[in-house]
């Protein structure tokens, strides 16, 4: 059974551009309570931890590289569906074919600087969001 919290960052590249107001502003029109969220910003050790699953992977590197470049809003959210919901609501991993409307269409630059990561499952929604919130941060 689904359940009803998924783990989000708004990246770097979206940070930069100004675009943390919009982008949450998205994210509460469609319906998804803020349960924890910072502004923070990940070592490349911490980054490379984050996304060890990709490690064999050939941009590991430069993801490694990009999410640690700058600051980034990290946040886990509630609503029913959540992760299902939320992976609607960002688009494709790449922005060209996300889409319309989606907040990767709107705001990613490419497919590494893709203004947002949605967790894909439950169980990494809970490692994720655990990652980076201790029980006391969430509301
Ligand atoms: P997503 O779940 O949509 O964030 O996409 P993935 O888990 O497949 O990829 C995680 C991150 O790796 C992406 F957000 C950006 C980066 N990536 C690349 O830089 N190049 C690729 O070809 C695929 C992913």
């Amino acid at each position: 059974m689904a359940t009803n919290r998924t783990f989000t960052m708004i990246k770097p590249d979206a940070v930069k551009a100004g675009n943390i107001g919009n982008i949450l502003q998205m994210i509460n029109n469609a319906g998804f309570r803020i349960v924890a969220m910072k502004l923070t910003q990940l070592s490349p050790a911490t980054a490379g931890q984050f996304y060890a699953v990709h490690k064999e992977r050939p941009f590991y590197g430069e993801l490694v590289e990009f999410m640690s470049s700058g600051p980034i809003v990290a946040a886990i959210l509630e609503k029913d569906n959540a992760v299902a919901d939320f992976r609607t609501l960002i688009g494709a991993t790449n922005p060209s074919e996300a889409a319309e409307g989606t907040i990767r269409a709107k705001y990613a630059k490419s497919i590494g600087e893709n203004a947002v990561h949605g967790a894909d499952s439950d169980e990494n929604a809970a490692i994720e969001g655990s990652f980076h919130f201790g029980g006391v941060e969430m509301c």
